[in-house]
C-alpha cells in the first residue's frame, strides 16, 4: 500500500476555490417520517427543532429537522404525490427504501460554489435561488452526485430561523437529555465496481477536495475487505467523503449487497462525532439500537498495540467499541447494524483524539463482523 497524499489543509497554502463551512444537513427520504423522527429522538438522542408539513403550508410532504450539536438530520416523507417533487420523493422511497437523498453542504457563497462546480463538470440540478421569510434569507443551489443523491449548497449566513424558510420551530418530541453528538464526522458513498476513482476525480475537480492518506487498496481488498476505498475532503477537513466500490474477493462484497438492495449507488453510512462514546453507546443500547458485534479475541490483544486510551479496555470490550491508533493519535468507533430492513444505511459513532483516520487498524475485525451479518441474511 502506498501513501500518495498528505492531509495538510490546502487553505494553509492558497485560497480555496471551493470554500465550505461544513456539513449543513443529511436529508433522508423515508416511508414514515413521523416514526423516524421518534427513533432519532429516543434512540439517537437528537432534538426536533423544526417542522414543515400540511399544518404549515406543505400539503404533499412532511419534513422533521433534528439536531445534536452541529449534526443536523432532515427526515422527509411524501404525504400526497400530487406534483413532480412529491412523485420523485415517493419513487425514491419505493426504489431505495429509507435512504439519503441529499448531503447538504454549507458554503459561504452558494452562487459562486454552484458556478465553480458546474464549470468543473458537475450536473446542475437547481440553479441558485433565494428563499426568504421573517428570519432572513438563504441562497440554495443543488448539484448531482452518485446514484440519486444530491448536494444542496446552502448559504445561510443571512438567516436566523430554525432551519430554512417555510419551516416552523418545533418542540422536542421527548425531554432532551445530554447532547450526544458534536458534528457529522464523515459521509460514506457506495458506488459501482470500477467507479470509485471516477467519483474521487469528481470531488477533486468539482469541489477541489483533496485525497486523504487513508484508503483501502488492492492488497487489502483481495485479502479480506472485498472493497476498495478512498477518502476525499475539503481543505479544512470538516467535510469528509469516503467512497467505496466492491472488489472481487473470496466472498461476496458487502458493497455489492448494498448496491443490490439499495438498487444502485448511494450513501452507506453516516459517522457522528461524539466526545463521550461510552455514554452515547450505553444510552443507544438501552434504547434498543443494535451494534455490530466484536469477538473477545479482538480485546485480548487490543491493549498491546493501541496503548493507553481514555476508556479502559474492559469498557471497550463490554460495549464492543473498537479502537485504533496512528501517528497523530487515536480514535474510538462503533458501527450500528443497518437501521432499516434493507441491509443498506447504517451509522458510526466516532470519538477522535488526534487521529484523522477512519480506523484502518479495525478494517479486518470490522469487515469480518459485517460478513457475519451478511451470512445471517443469506447474502454472502
Ligand atoms: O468510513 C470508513 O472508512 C470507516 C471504515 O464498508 C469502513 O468507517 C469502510 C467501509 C465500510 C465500513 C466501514
Ligand atoms: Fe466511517
Amino acid at each position: 500500500m502506498t501513501q500518495t497524499t498528505d492531509h495538510t489543509p490546502h487553505t494553509a497554502r492558497q485560497a480555496d476555490p471551493f470554500p465550505v463551512k461544513g456539513m449543513d444537513a443529511v436529508v433522508f427520504a423515508v416511508g414514515n417520517a413521523k416514526q423516524a423522527a421518534h427513533y432519532y429522538s429516543t434512540a439517537f438522542g437528537m432534538k426536533l427543532v423544526a417542522y414543515r408539513g400540511p399544518e404549515n403550508g406543505s400539503r404533499e410532504s412532511a419534513s422533521y429537522v433534528l439536531e445534536s450539536g452541529g449534526a443536523r438530520f432532515v427526515l422527509t416523507t411524501v404525504i400526497k404525490a400530487a406534483t413532480d417533487r412529491g412523485r420523485a420523493l415517493a419513487a425514491h422511497v419505493a426504489e431505495h427504501g429509507d435512504g439519503v437523498v441529499d448531503l447538504a453542504i454549507e458554503v459561504p457563497d452558494a452562487r459562486a460554489a454552484y458556478a465553480y462546480a458546474v464549470e468543473h463538470g458537475a450536473t446542475g440540478l437547481e440553479a441558485p435561488y433565494e428563499l426568504e421569510d421573517e428570519h432572513g434569507k438563504v441562497v440554495l443551489a443543488a448539484i448531482a452526485t452518485y446514484g440519486e443523491t444530491r448536494h444542496t449548497l446552502v448559504e445561510r449566513s443571512a438567516y436566523t430561523g430554525p432551519y430554512l424558510p417555510g419551516y416552523a420551530a418545533a418542540k422536542p418530541l421527548v425531554e432532551p437529555g445530554d447532547r450526544r453528538f458534536q458534528a457529522i464526522d464523515h459521509c460514506v458513498g457506495n458506488v459501482e465496481l470500477g467507479k470509485m476513482d471516477e467519483w474521487v476525480s469528481f470531488y477533486n475537480n468539482v469541489m477541489h477536495f483533496t485525497n486523504m492518506k487513508e484508503f483501502v487498496g488492492d492488497d487489502i481488498a483481495t485479502e479480506y475487505s472485498a472493497l476498495m476505498s478512498k477518502v476525499v475532503a475539503d481543505g479544512t477537513r470538516k467535510v469528509k467523503f469516503p467512497l467505496n466500490e466492491p472488489a472481487i474477493a473470496k466472498k461476496k462484497s458487502q458493497i455489492d449487497e448494498y448496491l443490490e438492495f439499495y438498487n444502485g449507488p448511494g450513501v452507506q453510512h453516516i459517522a457522528l462525532a461524539t466526545n463521550d462514546i461510552v455514554a452515547t453507546v450505553r444510552a443507544m443500547r438501552a434504547a434498543g439500537v443494535q451494534f455490530l458485534d466484536t469477538p473477545d479475541s479482538y480485546y485480548d490483544t487490543l491493549g498491546e498495540w493501541v496503548g493507553e486510551t481514555r476508556v479502559p479496555v474492559d469498557t471497550l470490550r463490554e460495549l464492543k467499541i473498537l479502537a485504533d491508533r496512528d501517528e497523530d493519535g487515536y480514535l474510538l468507533q462503533i458501527f450500528t447494524k443497518p437501521v432499516q430492513d434493507r441491509p443498506t444505511v447504517f451509522f458510526e459513532m466516532i470519538e477522535r483524539h488526534g487521529s484523522m483516520g477512519f480506523g484502518k487498524g479495525n478494517f479486518k475485525a470490522l469487515f469480518e463482523a459485517i460478513e457475519r451479518e451478511q451470512e445471517k441474511r443469506g447474502n454472502l
